[in-house]
């Protein structure tokens, strides 16, 4: 009389196991809220590092929080086109695919002396 819960418990498993396997990286997004600060002296975005998987929809609030002039910074990943100007003030929103993987520079397209970061975005 076990057999229909051994039956029971196995589909429970298989089902629960299938939806899992259903969140695809194609479906997944990711949020980074990426910060401009100034720390003696040097200008960089903060995370510097963004990580994310192959097929992310990846969400970026850039915020400009360098207190020095000028009051505009550039938050730019050539390799996506992505090329925006984050005034002191009014954080932007960045929406974009992960699309292809590998490391990418992330600079300041305004100024070449900004410490850059990267863009990682794995197979
Ligand atoms: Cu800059």
């Amino acid at each position: 009389m076990r057999q229909p819960l051994v039956r029971l418990a196995l589909v429970t498993v298989l089902v629960l196991g299938a939806r899992v396997g259903l969140v695809r990286a194609e479906d997944a997004s990711m949020s980074f809220t990426v910060v401009n600060v100034e720390y003696e002296g040097s200008k960089m975005w903060t995370p510097a590092t963004l990580v994310v998987k192959k097929g992310t929809q990846v969400k970026l609030k850039l915020v400009n929080n360098v207190p020095s002039d000028p009051n505009q910074h550039g938050f730019a990943i050539p390799a996506y086109n992505i090329a925006e100007i984050v005034t002191r003030g009014e954080p932007k929103m960045v929406e974009f695919k992960a699309d292809k993987d590998g490391v990418f520079p992330i600079i300041c397209q305004l100024h070449p002396a900004h410490v850059g970061g990267e863009l990682v975005v794995l197979p």
